[in-house]
């Protein structure tokens, strides 16, 4: 019944490590440890032996086997991973790997793995161990009585811990201590064990060279432990061991993904910054473009003071003779009140615009300012630059302005077909306005139309001031509307462009965003599950 109920555990502890795999492979860790921890699911318990060159793990291994099979010596002895198994005699070699096989009754039970040691002058005997320690079910930490617990084995005891792995403590040589100072000895390791991996683990104190002639007992309780442990908890502890690394793997893939989080959202930060500039250049182009229209306006209130001045001088002055010939009244009319109006109000209009087109300039080289100084740049920020730079250079702000014009004038004619303009202002400027721009000689040749079939005595002369005013006027509304409706179809314009410049490196970073909180939750989720388990 209880067989059955961890045969079961074994089944959700595969399943919950084959989904850590398909999640793994999502992420830039190497998932070969839990492949590896899959495999030893079905296989011997693994009883790992470590600790430092010269501690005495090989002539442990040796005590507990009852014969010396394996090579110890005061050098950094053992150089490869050396595996003891159940069956009949013979040995097997690999790359830094040796497997011996021997009919011995301890290894029916469990393999013995024998490591090089850590912390010698020889790297590459750490390296093989350090990359066995994921595979171990249950680890035997040997430290030495004459230096019990360095800091060394401190730092390689977190390595074991990170794996999540459970460890048995074994001091070594306690031949060499008096009986008074073994207490003190074993409190010691006890103490700097549970400071490291945070909780109780069990010491004992052996003798190997003692233990192979007989006559250590620490060896015998040491030995009896694991064979205890071994008839009660193998499959917990194999299955603990694979959840370990499952855990282990997670936590690198999340602390991965975080980092690439991380990077995109100082990336999508960047996006942030130019929709705000953006909307900052918005407003200061509507706020600056009423400077434009003010310019355009003075056109048109200079063109009402002459004439009102012209209206006033011609009443006053008695000119009334002139007015009766009306080939003289409207040349002076033109030369004394219209002037130059019309190309002024041309040139207005043009500089508006061509100031509009410009600011799309202004716009695209704050971006470039921007992402400069937003540096350190993060990963993958260049994108951003090059569209720009591109836009920049094949920016003619000539063109944009002739387009704009044509907005404007289009703008013009619909405003005035609507209708503006009573006595026929608005028929004299719309077909004027199918030109380049405003023509204001046309609109006041038709008001000076208009003027003449007034009566024109003096006291009519404030009708007539009336009647220019408002021409006026509204020729000014239907032009500032067109400019004003050439400003936000040139803004819409300078947005849809300047957006397409990153809009879909944006959108793309906002769905990796999203792609990559999902892996991290299936990540996190996982591990909750591995915990619990
Ligand atoms: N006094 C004493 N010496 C021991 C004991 N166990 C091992 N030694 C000696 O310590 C030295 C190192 O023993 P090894 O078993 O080779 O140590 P190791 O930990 O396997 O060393 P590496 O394979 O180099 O990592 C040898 O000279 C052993 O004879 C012990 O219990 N008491
Ligand atoms: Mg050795």
């Amino acid at each position: 019944m209880r067989l059955e109920g961890l045969e079961a555990e074994r089944a959700r502890v595969r399943a919950l490590l084959l989904r850590g795999l398909e999640a793994l492979a999502r992420t830039p860790i190497d998932p070969a440890p839990l492949r590896q921890a899959l495999l030893d699911l079905e296989g011997p318990f693994l009883l790992v032996v470590v600790g430092e060159f010269n501690s005495g793990k090989s002539s442990l291994v040796n005590a507990l086997l009852g014969e010396d099979l394996l090579p110890e010596g005061p050098i950094p002895t053992t150089d490869r991973i050396q595996l003891l198994e159940h069956g009949e005699e013979g040995r097997e070699e690999g790359e830094g790997f040796l497997r011996l096989r021997k009919p011995h009754p301890l290894l029916k039970a469990l393999a013995l793995v024998d490591t090089p040691g850590t912390n010698a002058l020889l790297d590459h005997h750490e390296v093989l161990t350090r990359r066995f320690l994921p595979r171990a079910d249950l680890i035997l930490f040997v430290t030495s009585a004459d230096r019990p617990l360095t800091r060394s084995e401190a730092e390689f005891l977190g390595l074991i811990r990170d794996w999540g792995k459970k460890v048995v403590l074994v001091v070594n040589k306690t031949d060499l201590l008096s009986e008074e100072d073994r207490e003190a000895v074993a409190r010691y390791a006890a103490q700097g064990a549970r400071e490291v991996l945070g909780e109780e683990v069990p010491v004992f104190l052996v003798s190997a060279r003692l233990g192979k002639a007989g006559k250590d007992e620490g060896l015998e309780r040491l030995r009896a432990h694991v064979a205890r442990t071994l008839s009660e908890k193998a499959l917990p502890l194999k299955l603990g061991a694979a959840l370990g690394v499952l855990r282990r793997l997670l936590r690198e893939g999340e602390a991965a993904l975080g980092q690439e989080v991380e990077a995109v959202r100082q990336a999508l930060a960047t996006c942030e910054a130019l929709e705000a500039l953006l909307a900052r250049h918005k407003e200061r182009v509507r706020r600056d473009f009423a400077g434009q229209v003010a310019l355009v306006e003075r056109v048109f209130r200079e063109v009402e003071e002459r004439g009102h001045r012209f209206l006033d001088e011609t009443v006053r002055l008695g000119r009334l003779p002139d007015l009766l010939n009306a080939k003289a009244f409207r040349e002076s009319f033109l030369k004394e009140v219209v002037q130059d109006a019309g190309a002024r109000l041309e040139r207005a209009v043009g500089e508006a615009l061509r100031w509009l087109a410009r600011r799309e300039e202004e716009l695209l080289l704050d971006a470039l300012t921007l992402l400069k100084e937003a540096r350190p740049v993060p990963k993958g920020e260049e994108p951003f630059l090059a569209p720009l730079e591109e836009a920049l250079a094949r920016f003619r702000p000539e063109e944009e302005a002739a387009r704009l014009s044509g907005l404007a004038q289009e703008a013009v004619v619909r405003t005035l077909a609507g209708g503006v303009g009573g006595l026929g202002l608005g028929a004299a400027l719309t077909l004027v306005l199918k030109g380049l721009v405003a023509d204001l000689t046309g609109l006041l040749a038709g008001f000076f139309v208009a003027f003449l079939t007034l009566s024109v005595l003096p006291r009519r002369k404030e009708r007539a001031k009336r009647l220019l005013s408002q021409g006026l006027k509204e020729a000014y509304a239907a032009v500032r509307r067109a400019l004003e409706e050439a400003l936000e179809a040139g803004l819409a314009r300078q947005e849809e462009r300047f957006r397409g410049l990153y809009r879909d490196r944006c959108e793309a970073l906002l769905a990796r965003l999203e792609e990559l909180e999902g892996r991290r939750a299936v990540l996190g989720s996982l591990a909750e599950e591995a915990h619990v388990a």
